[in-house]
């Protein structure tokens, strides 16, 4: 965090009296300030690992509040995980089979990178975009959180993140919503076989534009774009 300490114009006993104070070994450099005399009085500069001035001093008694900054930027601030909001609703209208998908912001207010080691979720159907991610200091990420649900009614569950924050290595956050089951339209199957399928398609293209009213799902009078927009929502689906 620090890369070096200029004692302008010190003596070896300033130096050695300013690395008792501050417990810092590493270089440090006597009669620095003669490499440029234009510098003027001592300055105690310390910047951050970003480069960012933290503290000025000048002259020796500002020894210790150098001492004082260096200590607090070398003690290493952990990360920290916090996800806003701890749940995440579906809401109470997805069709049962069909997908829909959430984002979840995962910030990191510590002071190292946060590392997201694991995205899991106890409900069968939850996919993850991603399940391992890195988050810098101060910044946040997003997850896309998806679900299917592969049959109708309330479903309920959680989604754990592991990462390396020390105190918050695993953070739960509440999944609810309700699947809904779209009802078939028996009359799709054209061909009563059970399935709305390949073959009802078939069947439906060699009717499109003529007035059968096999094929006029929507009953006004001709097999048109209407009633292929109602086939293609029943399309893959069995006929109870
Ligand atoms: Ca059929
Ligand atoms: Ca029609």
């Amino acid at each position: 965090m620090v890369l070096g300490l200029d004692i302008y114009n010190g003596t070896q006993a300033q130096l050695q009296n300013f690395r008792s104070v501050s417990t810092i070994t590493f270089p440090l450099l006597l009669q620095a300030g003669s490499i440029r005399g234009s510098h003027g009085t001592h300055t105690l500069l310390i910047a951050d690992r970003e480069g960012i001035v933290r503290h000025i001093g000048r002259g020796a008694s500002g020894l210790s509040a150098a001492a004082a900054s260096i200590r607090e930027l070398l003690t290493a601030q952990p990360p920290a995980i916090d996800v806003p909001g701890t749940s995440l609703d579906f809401g109470e209208d997805i069709p049962a089979g069909e997908s829909r998908t959430l984002t979840l912001v995962v910030k990191n207010t510590g002071g190292e990178d946060l590392s997201v080691t694991d995205m899991e979720s106890d409900l069968e159907g939850v996919t993850f975009s991603l399940t391992e991610l890195t988050v810098a200091p101060g910044d946040s990420a997003t997850v896309d959180i998806t679900f299917t649900p592969s049959e109708g009614g309330p479903f309920s569950g959680t989604i754990t993140i592991s990462s390396d924050d020390p105190e918050n290595s695993s953070v739960s956050v509440a999944i609810s919503g309700t699947a809904i089951v779209v009802p078939v339209n028996p009359r799709a199957d054209f061909d009563n076989d059970g399935e709305i399928g390949f073959s009802d398609f078939l069947a439906f293209a060699q009717a499109f534009s003529t007035d059968n009213p096999t094929f006029d799902l929507n009953g006004n009078g001709l097999v048109d774009f209407p009633d292929f927009l109602e086939f293609a929502k029943n399309f893959g689906k069995s006929v109870p």
